[in-house]
């Protein structure tokens, strides 16, 4: 009878909770044809035809470096690469598989080369790995609501036997837990109808993988879609209930509490644009100022922010990419110490902007600022010790001016005659509790 170990759970956690910003990569054949990462299935190519993209995969710019270094210059602690996605293509070297990189004209295990790059830059290591296989002769082809010959009777399902594709399935996930050293994060992607949790196996594969890698950290998608919280948050967990909730391209509006309103840890999945995969005509990037205010919105709730890069055909993240990055890294270096290690500060929402709170330090993250002195909703004058500017130091006043008659209850600080504040994305200040 399995039994949650919630002090066992929150030692592994601890790190994940505290780098709270980490990159996803998505990355694969897809980006040659460029139209997203679902391009098979939503365009129901055939196998034949899509084994064009292998013939053709040579990515002369793949260099994880460069990759690692984007994401540690963004002030991310972590970075996710999917190691296959749901086309079956293998970034590394299985042996249970042909189709895989070190097949094709690039001839290289990319996936060793990520590790290594990621570990070297001192950034925790994560792998993603699609439960579904659309290459994989084993998975159901015909009526599976997600694969690309679904609706081609020629793709029967007489005679494709589950349990071969189990123990393929099972067998690469042992070998990425087995030849790559320390992972930090394991991804699943994702259960769906009656596919999920025993039907994946899910007792032996979390048994295994734990019995690998020890301290690994796990999504809940081997229950989930990235819809719904899992047998965790529902207080009846089971072996393979995992490590984190995954939203996916949704911030959730009060956080995630399980049946008893316990706080979970949890991890918002979103893409920068509308895309995973690379997509060359999807130029709906979201800008650097909104994403900053997403990731405090994560933090302020009490979760982790993910963000999404897709490489294009050659392995360069896309400029656009790479500009919001070097955008949000700017800021991160200076106001860092309002993310990492922060979380909910127990305060309500305020008008201006939202609140992070690391032990005796609370992070007020101003959007926009107010006609007036800026009222710090929620704590009284008594408990503070000093506020301070984050991004410089610098003392910032207790305000003296003559409203407060009006608002006996309310502490206000002076920001100065300037209505545009020093830092228009987020001015944070530092507010230090007695
Ligand atoms: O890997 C990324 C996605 O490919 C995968 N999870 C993230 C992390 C994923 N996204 N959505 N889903 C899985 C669930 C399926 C959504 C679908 Fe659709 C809606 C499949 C078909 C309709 C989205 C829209 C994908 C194609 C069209």
């Amino acid at each position: 009878m399995y039994q949650f170990n919630r002090e066992e759970y929150e030692r592994r956690m601890a790190w994940h909770t505290d780098a709270r910003f980490g990159m996803f990569i998505h990355w694969g054949l897809y980006a040659i044809p460029a139209r997203g990462e679902w391009v098979r299935s939503i365009e129901e190519i055939p196998k034949e035809e899509y084994m064009r993209y292998f013939e053709e995969f040579d990515p002369v710019d793949f260099d994880p470096k460069q990759w690692a270094k984007a994401a540690r210059d963004a002030g991310m602690k972590y970075v996710v690469l999917t190691a296959k996605h749901h086309d079956g293509f293998c970034l590394f070297d299985s042996k249970y598989t042909d189709f895989k990189s070190t097949n094709t004209k690039c001839g290289r295990d990319l996936v060793a080369e990520y590790v290594e790059a990621v570990r070297a830059e001192g950034l925790k290591v994560g792998l993603y790995f699609s439960l579904l296989d659309w290459y994989h002769e084993d998975f159901p082809h015909y009526g599976d609501k997600q694969h690309p010959m679904r609706n081609n009777p020629a793709y029967g399902n007489e005679g494709r036997d589950f349990n071969r594709y189990l123990e393929y399935m099972h067998n690469q996930v042992r070998e990425l837990c087995t030849n790559y050293g320390k992972l930090d994060v394991l991804w699943f992607d994702f259960s769906y109808d009656e596919l999920r949790g025993e039907a994946w196996k899910g007792t032996e594969l979390i048994e295994m993988v734990r019995s690998l890698q020890p301290e690994v950290i796990i999504d809940n998608r081997l229950e989930v879609s990235g819809e719904g919280y899992g047998s965790l948050a529902a207080g009846n967990p089971t072996p393979y209930h995992g490590d984190f909730v995954s939203p996916e391209q949704i911030i959730p509006p009060n956080g995630i509490q399980d049946v008893n309103g316990r706080d979970l840890a949890w991890e918002a999945c979103v893409t920068m644009n509308n895309h995973w995969g690379y997509c060359r005509e999807d130029r709906f990037f979201k800008p650097a100022p909104m994403l900053i205010k997403k990731l405090v919105e994560c933090v302020s709730k009490g979760g982790n922010l993910l963000l999404n890069v897709g490489p294009d055909a050659r392995g360069s993240i896309p400029p656009a990419s790479m500009e919001i990055l070097a955008q949000i890294g700017g800021w991160m270096r200076k106001n860092g110490k309002s993310i990492y290690g922060c979380g909910k500060a127990g305060i309500e929402k305020p008008d201006w902007g939202r609140v992070t709170r690391r032990g005796n330090k609370l992070y007020f993250h101003i959007f926009e600022n107010t006609v007036g002195p800026l009222p710090l909703s929620g704590v009284q004058k008594e408990e503070i010790d000093r506020v301070r500017m984050l991004a410089d130091g610098a003392e910032v006043p207790l305000s003296d001016s003559w409203v407060h008659s009006d608002y006996p209850n309310i502490t206000f600080v002076d920001l100065g005659p300037d209505p545009v504040l020093p830092d228009p994305v987020d001015t944070v200040l530092e507010i230090s509790l007695k």
